[in-house]
C-alpha cells in the first residue's frame, strides 16, 4: 500500500488549522494535524515544499522507517516546525494503517489500557467571583478536573483569560497584541484564588493551574509551596524549561505536582526532567512531538520514572490531533490526564469524530484508524487569516515570556 497523493489544507473553520491528507493506491485516505498556532504557514510550506514530494511512492506500513527518514534524513533536526510537520505525516500514516487493518489505532499501539480518559477543562474569569462561577459551570457540565485561571487585581488582561468565546486569545492581523505583566501581584493572588475555590467546591474536585512560563525557579518554588494546602493535581509551566536543571530547585522545595512540556518536541527536551524525576506530568502532545511513533517511545521511557502523560490539547490543535492523543492515552500504561476544551461549532462542523465526552471523561470510539474525517469543502470555504498569540512585556517595557 503506497502513498500516491499528499495535500495540505490551510483553513479557518472556527480558527486556523493546517490539515494533511494522504491518499493511497488502494483508495484510502489518512489525516494528520499540522497546526502550530501562529506559525501555520511555515509548517504548511515545510510539508508542501519539502516532505510531500518525498512521500509519494512510500510504503504506508513502514511508519518507523518513514519517521527516521524525515527526522534523520533532513540533517536539520528538531524544532516545532519540523516536528509538527513530521508529526502530521506520522499520525496520518497510523490512521491509514488502522483503516487498512480495519482496527482502531490504539490496537496497533498496545491495545486498550483503560476504558476512558480523564480530562480537564478550563475555567477562567475576569476576577475571583467570575472565576468561581466559571468553575461551577465546568463542574455542572460534568468535568472532574478543572484548570483555574483568573484575572489578577492590579494587572490588566493576562494570559488564560479570553475575551468572549475566542481561546487561546488571538489577535487577528499581522501584528500581535501586547500585554503587560507584573509577577508579584500574581504570586500573592493565586493562593487566595485556590483557597476560595477549595472552600467553595470541597476536596474532591481536581484542580490545575498554568503559570505559562512566567516565573523564575525561586518564584515557582514560592508559588508551589503557597499552593500546597489546596492539593493541586498539577502546577503547569512555572518556568521556561529550556534549562531543565532549573526544576531541581523547585522540586526540592515543594510537594505540589509539576507539569511541563507543551512546547517540547523531542525526548531531548525532557530527558533530564524525566530521568531525574523533576516533574510528575509531561505535557508534550502528539502533533507537536513528532507523532505517535516517538511519543510511544517517550511514554515508555517515562513510565519507570513515575512520570505520566498529560497531553496538551487546547482548541488550537485540531480534533485530528486530539484523536491521536486519545488513541495514545488509551494505549499507554502511564496515561495521566488529557486537556480538553471542546471546539467552536465551526470546527465541529469541519471535523467529524467518533470520540465523545461524558461524565468527565473522553471516550474513544472503535472506528478503524483515528475515527476522524475532515470535510474539505466546509473547511476550505473559511480561508486562513493571520492571527497571533499576544506578546508580553513587563511594565517598564522589557520583553517577557509568554
Ligand atoms: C494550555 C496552553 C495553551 C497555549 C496555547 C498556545 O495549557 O492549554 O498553555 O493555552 O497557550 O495552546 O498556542
Ligand atoms: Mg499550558
Amino acid at each position: 500500500m503506497k502513498i500516491i497523493d499528499c495535500q495540505v489544507f490551510v483553513s479557518c473553520p472556527g480558527r486556523n488549522f493546517v490539515t494533511l491528507k494522504l491518499t493511497t493506491d488502494n483508495g484510502l485516505v489518512g489525516w494528520g494535524d499540522a497546526t502550530l498556532n501562529g506559525r501555520e504557514l511555515a509548517v504548511a510550506s515545510y510539508l508542501r515544499d519539502h516532505l510531500c514530494p518525498l512521500l509519494i511512492g512510500r510504503e504506508v506500513m513502514n511508519t518507523e522507517d518513514t519517521w527516521q527518514y524525515f527526522y534523520k534524513g533532513a540533517y536539520w533536526r528538531r524544532g516545532p516546525v519540523t516536528m509538527t510537520a513530521i508529526g502530521a505525516i506520522d499520525v496520518a500514516l497510523w490512521d491509514l494503517k488502522g483503516k487498512a487493518l480495519d482496527t482502531p489505532v490504539y490496537n496497533l499501539l498496545g491495545g486498550r489500557s483503560r476504558d476512558r480518559l480523564l480530562v480537564y477543562t478550563h475555567a477562567q474569569g475576569q476576577d475571583l467571583d467570575d472565576t468561581l462561577t466559571a468553575v461551577a459551570t465546568a463542574q455542572a457540565a460534568g468535568y472532574r478536573a478543572i484548570r483555574v485561571q483568573s484575572g489578577v487585581p492590579g494587572l490588566g488582561k493576562i494570559y488564560g483569560i479570553g475575551s468572549g468565546d475566542a481561546y487561546e486569545p488571538v489577535s487577528k492581523g499581522v501584528r500581535p497584541e501586547e500585554e503587560t505583566w507584573r509577577t508579584e501581584p500574581y504570586l500573592r493572588f493565586v493562593p487566595e484564588l485556590f483557597a476560595a475555590v477549595r472552600k467553595e467546591f470541597g476536596p474532591d474536585l481536581l484542580l490545575l493551574h498554568d503559570s505559562h512560563h512566567r516565573l523564575t525557579p525561586i518564584e515557582a518554588a514560592r508559588l508551589a509551596q503557597d499552593l500546597e494546602p489546596y492539593h493541586l493535581f498539577w502546577l503547569e509551566d512555572t518556568v521556561p524549561a529550556e534549562h531543565q536543571a532549573s526544576f531541581r530547585l523547585i522540586r526540592e522545595k515543594t510537594v505540589t505536582p509539576l507539569a511541563v512540556g507543551e512546547v517540547f518536541n523531542t525526548l531531548h527536551d525532557c530527558q533530564q526532567l524525566v530521568s531525574e524525576q523533576l516533574i510528575d506530568y509531561l505535557r508534550m502532545t502528539v502533533s507537536h512531538g513528532g507523532g505517535l511513533t516517538p511519543m510511544m517511545k517517550i511514554a515508555h521511557f517515562a513510565e519507570p520514572y513515575h512520570v505520566k502523560t498529560g497531553c496538551h490539547g487546547p482548541s488550537d490543535i485540531s480534533p485530528i490531533a486530539l484523536a491521536a492523543c486519545l488513541h495514545f492515552g488509551t494505549a499507554v500504561n502511564n496515561f495521566g490526564i488529557q486537556e480538553y476544551m471542546g471546539y467552536a461549532d465551526a470546527t465541529e462542523a469541519a471535523f467529524s469524530h467518533d470520540y465523545s465526552f461524558g461524565d468527565g471523561y473522553l471516550h474513544v470510539g472503535d472506528a478503524p484508524g483515528l475515527g476522524i474525517e475532515f470535510d474539505e469543502a466546509t473547511a476550505n470555504a473559511q480561508p486562513y487569516a493571520p492571527a497571533y498569540l499576544p506578546v508580553n512585556r513587563l511594565e517598564d517595557g522589557t520583553m517577557f515570556d509568554w
